[in-house]
């Protein structure tokens, strides 16, 4: 299916705002929303978190009568499970909204282990959340999806929400849309640099996404081997509590934690609670490159804003930002002195190498072998 006329077919049931979170699932949707957005939808919101588009949606509803559009990777139906069950379900307000959600994880499909589990249960899920849905696979027609728009008309007359579950595939590749931002160093080679500069008893926590598998590769090419890194390969948002928890626990080791932009914006609470419970033995930095570029570069909602001005409002106890690799070998050098939580933001280009690879573990032996790692230090 193109994701124009689906797109279509969605605005003329009468939606006029869309919000979520970004899914390489529904790129081709997400390429053309971002780049259609005025001429389909009178609004698009790139959300921080899938129940904050919820939450986009309940507005939206209050104000309009009109339900709204919420997009997510089924992974975020954890971040909506809240505000779906204590706000928008029919024993509390009842609140109408389609959401498109993509499926990772398919039974019977390949794909990563932290999909696993959630894919297994997505139409359980949702089943137990009481929303009707219908899976859109590449062979649904249109006639087929404007019959499930119609269930969805249906469900909305009863103040109900309905799910349109997206397989892999299902949209017709089109050319994906290439985003840029202003910054040139990759964020492949600025990992490279701090895995290079990492000494062998520090640790470093990474963020979901190509962050990690960078890492990974990094790690494996520069140090022989990737014990000393934890990759927090589902979970987005929380790597910095993960990092933060270790660095409490292991005061004599450094630990440096490696956030994305996008997962900072996730759950950025995270930033208040860490400035304001100190370890002095922690690094935060984020790679900002102003977009979720693991499921496909589509911007965040919020490029513009600057990480190191709201950790230092915060009250991290030094904050510093670079964008070339100079200032960044200049930073870590001084950085390694420093006895007090810091927070570096490092500037850089959307993209990485399509021959990025995976890890060649599973979740169970990387997690011995840090654990192990840990306790020898
Ligand atoms: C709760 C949740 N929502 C969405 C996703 C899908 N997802 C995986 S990585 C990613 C983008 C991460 O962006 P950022 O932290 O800025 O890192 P980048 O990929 O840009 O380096 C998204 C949206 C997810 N894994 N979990």
């Amino acid at each position: 299916m193109k994701a124009e006329i689906f797109s279509k077919k969605i605005s003329d049931m009468g939606i006029r705002t869309v919000t979520g979170v970004p899914d390489s699932t529904l790129q081709q949707f997400c390429d053309y929303i971002g780049r259609e957005e005025e001429k389909v939808f009178d609004n698009h919101v790139v959300a921080e978190n899938e129940g904050a588009a919820i939450g986009i949606a309940i507005g939206e509803y209050l104000a309009t009568g009109c339900p709204a559009c919420v997009y997510m990777q089924n992974s975020g139906l954890g971040n909506a499970v809240n505000p779906l069950t204590s706000l928008a379900h029919t024993d509390v307000y009842g609140i109408p909204m389609l959401l498109v959600v993509g499926w990772r994880g398919e039974p019977e499909t390949k794909d990563e282990p932290q999909h696993k589990y959630m894919g297994k249960i997505t139409l359980g899920l949702l089943k137990l959340l009481d929303i009707s849905y219908a899976v859109v696979a590449s062979e649904t027609t249109e006639g087929e999806l404007e019959a499930f728009l119609q269930e969805a008309k249906a469900a909305f007359s009863e103040n109900k929400q309905y799910a349109l579950v997206i397989k892999r595939g299902a949209f017709d590749k089109e050319k994906t849309a290439v985003y840029r931002n202003s910054y040139s160093m990759k964020r492949e080679r600025a990992i490279e640099i701090i895995v290079d500069w990492l000494q062998q008893e520090d640790i470093v926590v990474s963020t979901t996404g190509k962050i990690s598998r960078e890492l990974y590769e990094q790690c494996n090419m520069i140090k022989g081997s990737h014990e000393q890194a934890f990759l927090t390969v589902g979970g987005m948002g929380h790597t910095n509590m993960i990092a933060c928890q270790i660095a409490c626990r292991k005061p004599k080791q450094r630990v440096i934690c490696l956030d994305g932009d996008g997962a900072l914006l996730m759950h950025m609470g995270s930033l208040a609670i860490l400035a304001q419970n100190p370890v002095d033995n922690m690094i935060h930095i984020c790679l900002n490159n102003e977009a979720h570029e693991s499921v496909g570069g589509m911007p965040t909602g919020a490029p513009g804003v600057s990480y190191a001005s709201i950790a230092q409002k915060c009250g991290y106890c030094k904050v510093c930002r670079v964008e070339d690799e100079t200032e960044l070998q200049k930073i870590l050098s001084e950085l390694r002195m420093e006895r007090q939580m810091a927070f570096l933001e490092i500037g850089v280009a959307v993209g990485s190498r399509d021959d990025l690879g995976r890890p060649g573990e599973t979740p169970e032996e990387n997690k011995m072998a840090f654990m192990k790692c840990l306790k020898e230090r």
